[in-house]
């Protein structure tokens, strides 16, 4: 026991729970509670955001890379209030997130004293846990909750709420014990059940969502995937669970399937899910797609079985440690000749081919400027095979998660299904502070752009490796498409008749700005804004894109009576979407 400030207090178990940044932007009240502790601190660094939502985000894409909790922080009142978009998005993502809010002295609460806020009550509906300090010496337990709960699974966003008060004053403190991370292997019986399923099954599925980065469980999806031979799917927030090269890698769900992983949805008759929140995104409009099929469902969220589809086998567990175990059940029956020889790698090569002819036929057929995917052909010949990849909002992005490959498992960054545009802006800056010298690649339309492009100051601030992506097509691709599709053709306030030169912009904030109106400038840019990164310094890629075009993905994701005609094993339809439909 020592006397110390609970400011002190917070600091030290920051610390000890080896946290290296907090993101976020201080307000006078931020200094009493923490950041005067952070003044000379020897670990942790404050990452000044320009706003504090894009503190939050940052702090996501560091959990997301990291696997650690992420830190952020917003002065008592709007710095707080600014940050709710992130607790929310780390609710959606199940990310494990601590936000710190500094809020008015508790003495004088109720009373108008400047900046109170009732944090904790605001954000109830969306966070684990939240909790106001009320007594200096309870703050080492608080820390200890906050990060406990953040981690435990499910991971998610906590709040800690310090009147300054109490964290500028001084009380006998216990010694800082760090919460523990805990998990949990399936029962066995279950394992067993879902091993006999997957064995018995004719054509199995994997399908991997954000659940396997969260648990590192990359080597036993690959493990499970070539013993067993099994085709391998991932929800856009699992991408990269399997390198997207990997021979049995048959790409995306949802609006993010193609003509390679088409065939495998409709005709699995078991899907082995892993890590996914089973949500309207990563399966497309109608849960019906899992009629008769046996569903076996790996989540360490025990909520999640009773939620959208009921599996035939719930395996209640931490991925890694579940599918090992599943390995250990399934290794004397898999096939005895190797997954390279199987019929579901040719097949897949086959697949492979005509998506390579399909997507040949719309880089011709473009009206220009440049086709997404032919600026994504570009970078992937640049791109080193570790880059982080992140991924932004809009029409743009189901190109870049269909047709992009991640070949490092877990480098792939994506908002959740809350999908606030501008979070991959900033997360991007917490990607690339969690692992220093990764170059990190973001993909982002014009709008989101906007949204959150204060951000790149930041990168430069910090010589980030960052090369920003920004696929101008001068409009909301995505709410223009449904207006063209569902409303006949009625555009409203969806085009910017003025907007900004991205690539000028950038130049502004200290970065490389370039700017790509033809194929043929796609390849220089990339190794400019490349050489730019080598040097600490972002980059920011304006392209221009034509807004028309839909991915085959979205066509089939939008027409509801897809799900009924693939499961039936016909063709998927192209139809006149739902006018029903949000997004
Ligand atoms: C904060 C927020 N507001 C609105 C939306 C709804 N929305 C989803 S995508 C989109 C358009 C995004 O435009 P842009 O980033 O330019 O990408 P594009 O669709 O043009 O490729 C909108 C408005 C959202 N997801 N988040
Ligand atoms: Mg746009």
């Amino acid at each position: 026991m020592a006397v110390k400030k609970a400011s002190q207090a917070m600091a030290e178990a920051l610390r000890a729970e080896g946290v290296r940044y907090v993101f976020g932007l201080p307000g006078g009240h931020s200094v009493t509670i923490l950041y005067d502790e952070l003044y000379d601190d020897p670990q942790i660094t404050p990452i000044l955001a320009r706003h504090e939502t894009a503190g939050a985000f940052a702090a996501l894409g560091y959990a997301q890379i990291s696997g650690e909790a992420g830190v952020c922080q917003g002065t008592a009142g709007p710095g707080f209030a600014q940050m709710i978009l992130g607790l929310q998005e780390a609710w959606f993502a199940r990310l494990p997130l601590v936000a710190i809010a500094p809020n008015a002295p508790a003495a004088k609460h109720g009373q108008g004293a400047l900046q109170e806020f009732g944090s904790c009550e605001a954000v109830q509906t969306f966070v684990k846990w939240s909790y106001r300090v009320d007594r200096p010496e309870k703050m080492p337990w608080v820390m200890r909750q906050a990060f406990h709960h953040a981690l435990a699974p499910p991971c998610g966003p906590v709040l800690v709420d310090v009147p300054i008060d109490v964290g500028g004053a001084a009380a006998e403190m216990e010694e800082y014990v760090p919460s523990r991370r805990v998990a949990a292997e399936a029962d066995p019986a279950a394992v067993q059940a879902a091993a006999d399923l997957l064995c018995a099954a004719e054509r199995p599925l994997l399908v991997c969502g954000r659940g396997v980065h969260q648990a590192r469980a990359w080597d036993e999806v690959r493990e499970l995937a070539e013993l067993l031979h099994l085709p391998v799917m991932h929800t856009n927030h699992g991408k990269s669970a399997l390198p997207d090269s990997h021979p049995l890698c048959v790409g995306g769900t949802g609006c993010n399937l193609t003509v390679v992983g088409a065939p495998f949805v409709r005709e699995a008759d078991c899907e082995l899910w892993v890590g996914s929140q089973i949500e309207e995104f990563a399966v497309g409009r109608g849960w019906e797609v899992f009629a008769g099929k046996r569903l076996i469902n790996l989540n360490a969220d025990a909520s999640q079985f009773g939620r959208n589809v009921v599996p035939a086998v719930a395996l209640l567990g931490d991925a890694k440690l579940t599918l090992r175990r599943l390995i250990e059940a399934t290794r004397d029956r898999a096939p005895q000749w190797g997954f390279e020889q199987s019929l579901t790698v040719s097949r897949i090569a086959e697949l492979r081919r005509d998506y390579a002819a399909h997507i040949a036929g719309l880089q011709q057929a473009t009206k220009g400027p440049v086709h997404p995917t032919t600026f994504l052909d570009a970078l992937q010949q640049a791109m080193p095979r570790e880059a982080i990849v992140v991924l932004g909002e809009g029409a743009n992005r189901l190109w870049t998660a269909s047709h992009l490959r991640v070949e490092t498992p877990g480098h792939w960054v994506s908002a959740s299904d809350f999908g606030c545009m501008g979070y991959a802006v900033a997360a991007a800056i917490g990607a690339a502070l969690a692992k220093p010298g990764t170059p990190v690649v973001c993909l982002t339309g014009d709008g989101s752009f906007q949204m959150q492009m204060q951000e790149i100051v930041v990168a430069a601030q910090y010589g980030l490796p960052i090369t920003y992506v920004v696929f101008n097509n001068h409009c909301l691709g995505w709410v223009k498409w449904g207006q063209q599709q569902r409303w006949r053709e009625r555009y409203c306030a969806v085009d910017y008749e003025v907007n900004w030169r991205h690539a000028e912009a950038a130049r502004a904030a200290g970065c490389e700005g370039l700017l790509v109106e033809t194929p043929e400038g796609c390849r220089e840019a990339i190794d400019r804004a490349f050489a730019a990164n080598a040097e600490g310094r972002p980059a920011v890629i304006e392209v221009m894109i034509p807004w028309e075009e839909v991915p085959v993905g979205l066509s089939w994701y939008r027409g509801s009576e897809a799900a009924g005609a693939m499961r039936a094993g016909g063709a998927p339809l192209e139809r006149e979407a739902d006018a029903a439909g949000g997004d």
